[in-house]
């Protein structure tokens, strides 16, 4: 590359907890004055092209141009279907990206495309540079825990802890290295799901190999003996956010932060789910009674549906909802840096866990699937910033058990005190001569 700055081709897997992180590090590496092309599907260029109110929001900037390729999807399909999407991209994208890199490369000749940064679900994004020559990298967008346990899958197998399907042989308390805290086997990140999610993980750590740096949005504060498993786990989190494009799919409610406003300061239950985890019918009601039940204001994501198919749940006949406010989608982390805000009422996706850590605020946590529950681990057993919500025998955490856990959440004044200093920590590894920050400036010489 003759300019001497390297230029990046990231591709995120297309849901929002990839795009967002994806976005915030090629904000950081334009701040560092590298060239970006970030490449969408045509779907969600569109969706959040018109989520943010204006058809020029992702035009980018000079230094990150945004360009697109089919999903291979109809544009009624539904995208929550991981399978389906994950075939269809597999199926088509892999064709069309050398034409792609050509494309760019013949528009730019002295600033060739020089590395290749995928997400998760993306690895054959780095087969095709590699053929091509383009180095590859690795933006896991989950907790390095998390990546710890996928690379230490045949090594979970070999010792008859999981078996070949990824199904734990019985229920154990484990370490994924001889340092690292003990874990549950009943929190290994694919625990719950299907065989051919499994399967379709081992894959793409196979493939993954061909990234030579695995950048984690994590901090050596937060998972200290995780990242030393593998030279190749670099943390260069937390990841900020990204102040000049917005990515969201859902039109933002900005109303929300002007009703925090007028709240008075630590008092709202903030409650989200994140942009994919679906609350089913009686839960949904319970949540809502329990809602009412808790003497404080709350602030509610109800999310619409990735699937237009399906309606959102209905709210029961008794549900007053006087204290709340029930919103489609916000700015999440202005809010949960708003001074209103009391405790956050969390699926525990890593995003929405990192970008409380930073906020320091409390949380109640509340898995729905895959790393959820390893992060809920972290958050309740190892920095003990957050209590869990248990379910009842049927499953359902009950209203009674929501009002319980805010009341001794809101009263423990040991969490507030680590959520603060956990945060302070934190954020100073972003910080200029924090430890990511350094690691993200060797990545970028390398990239070059
Ligand atoms: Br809800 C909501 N506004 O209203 P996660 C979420 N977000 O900005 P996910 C908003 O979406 P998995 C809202 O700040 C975070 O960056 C939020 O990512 C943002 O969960 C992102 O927390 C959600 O990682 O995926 O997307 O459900 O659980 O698989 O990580």
């Amino acid at each position: 590359n003759q300019m001497g700055v390297p230029h990046f081709l990231v591709i995120p897997y297309p849901v929002q907890g990839h795009v967002n992180p994806l976005m915030q590090l090629c904000e950081a590496l334009a701040k560092h004055g590298c060239k970006i092309t970030f490449v969408h599907t045509e779907f969600n260029h569109k969706r959040a092209n018109s989520a943010g109110a204006g058809p020029d929001n992702l035009k980018g900037s000079s230094r990150i141009k945004f360009v697109t390729l089919p999903d291979g999807l109809d544009p009624e399909d539904d995208r929550s279907d991981f399978n389906k999407v994950i075939s269809s991209i597999k199926g088509n994208m892999p064709a069309m990206l050398p034409k792609l890199i050509a494309d760019i490369n013949a528009l730019d000749v002295d600033n060739c495309i020089t590395c290749i940064v995928g997400t998760m679900n993306m690895g054959w994004a780095l087969e095709v540079g590699n053929k091509l020559g383009i180095k590859g990298a690795l933006l896991w967008t989950a907790s390095a825990t998390s990546l710890a346990a996928c690379y230490c899958i045949p090594s979970l197998i070999h010792d008859g802890i999981i078996d070949p399907d990824g199904i734990p042989t019985k229920n154990q308390k484990i370490q994924l290295s001889p340092k690292m805290p003990m874990m549950d086997t009943a929190d290994l990140p694919w625990a719950g799901l299907s065989k051919t999610l499994f399967s379709c993980i081992v894959q793409e750590m196979k493939t993954l190999e061909l990234g030579e740096w695995w950048l984690c949005n994590s901090t050596c504060d937060l998972e200290p003996q995780t990242l030393a498993i593998s030279p190749r786990f670099i943390p260069i989190g937390p990841l900020m956010e990204s102040d000049t494009n917005k990515n969201s799919f859902w039109q933002e409610d900005t109303t929300s932060l002007e009703w925090l406003d007028q709240q008075p300061p630590k008092s709202v239950v903030y409650v989200s789910f994140g942009s994919l985890a679906i609350v089913e019918p009686n839960q949904f009601k319970e949540l809502a009674l329990g809602l009412d039940l808790i003497d404080k204001p709350f602030l509610w994501v109800v999310r619409p549906s990735n699937d237009n198919n399906k309606a959102n749940s209905t709210y029961p006949d008794e549900f007053h909802g006087s204290k709340g406010k029930i919103v489609n989608w916000v700015p999440q982390r202005k809010i949960l840096n708003h001074p209103a805000i009391a405790c956050f009422i969390s699926h525990c996706g890593w995003n929405s866990t990192l970008e409380c850590v930073c906020s320091g605020v409390p949380f109640l946590c509340w898995p729905f699937f895959s790393d959820q529950f390893v992060n809920r681990w972290y958050i309740c057993d190892v920095w003990k910033v957050g209590l869990k919500l248990d379910k009842d025998e049927n499953g359902l955490i009950l209203k009674g058990e929501i009002r319980k856990k805010v009341d001794q959440l809101l009263g423990n004044e040991e969490i507030k005190a680590r959520s603060l200093k956990l945060k302070e920590l934190t954020v100073n590894s972003s910080a200029k001569s924090g430890r990511s920050s350094m690691n993200l400036e060797k990545f970028i010489n390398w990239a070059k």
